[in-house]
């Protein structure tokens, strides 16, 4: 473990790892599960420093991550990039691992975000889904932390590390909400709520890589509109 320099407390080794791991009770279950955060009697300026100097590592790897990949991005970049040493950045993620790890998880805790803004609009479950799509489609254009989440995602074969499992958390909330709207009587005879979810979520996936690829997303909004209402058009009841 490198020793932290001046802008890291000494003492603080339990901190390393992301910032959504400082829980350790049972996951509550659902898909997007938030950890448990560790609750403090009042401020710790100490500890809402780290937790600020984290974040901007983890959106400078984010940057990096997006522009270059994995294998192409070193902790030293990512130190220059936020002015501190390699070594303070280690006292925060001891690997590239760890902090590759740490933004994969900061991709999938911008859902839940995305999910309570949604269910707060207070629309039928179908209608539900497809804004949550479509916030998801602005974030993949907008959202750095998305962004780079899902570039190392597709590099995952090259990363040796244990990511987040991708996909499954969307198909079960997209399930979900089929679910509800086969029950109100939304879904068209015959539409099965699983598999639509996975048609959605494959969709999704294909239509920001492909958009990311030819275009670096810029079209991702058209392109996604185009597809949700095919989709939608085939699973929405007349
Ligand atoms: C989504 C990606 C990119 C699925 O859920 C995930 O893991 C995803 C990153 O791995 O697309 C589409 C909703």
């Amino acid at each position: 473990m490198p020793e932290p320099d001046h802008r890291s407390r000494p003492g603080a080794g339990a901190e390393t790892g992301s910032p959504s791991r400082t829980g350790t009770g049972p996951e509550p279950p659902g898909p997007f599960r938030v950890r448990p955060i560790v609750t403090r009697r009042g401020p710790d300026p100490q500890q809402e420093r780290a937790t600020r100097t984290r974040l901007l590592v983890l959106t400078a790897a984010a940057e990096l991550f997006t522009a270059r990949g994995f294998r192409h991005t070193s902790v030293q970049e990512v130190a220059d990039r936020v002015g501190m040493t390699k070594g303070a950045v280690y006292f925060h993620y001891p690997t590239k691992e760890a902090l590759t790890v740490a933004v994969v998880e900061q991709h999938y805790a911008r859902w839940p975000l995305l999910l309570a803004a949604v269910t707060a609009e207070g629309h039928g479950p179908l209608e539900t889904a497809e804004r949550l799509l479509a916030g998801a489609v602005l974030a993949f254009r907008d959202d750095i932390l998305v962004r780079a989440g899902t570039r190392l995602q597709v590099e995952r074969p090259q990363i040796d590390a244990e990511l987040p499992t991708p996909y499954v958390d969307w198909t079960e909330l997209l399930a979900g909400l089929l679910a509800r709207a086969e029950a109100l009587g939304e879904l068209r005879a015959g539409i099965r709520p699983r598999a639509a979810a996975r048609s959605l979520v494959a969709a999704l996936f294909g239509t920001q890589h492909i958009s990311d690829v030819l275009h670096e997303r810029a079209d991702i909004v058209e392109h996604w509109a185009e597809t949700a209402e095919l989709l939608f058009r085939a699973i929405r009841a007349d």
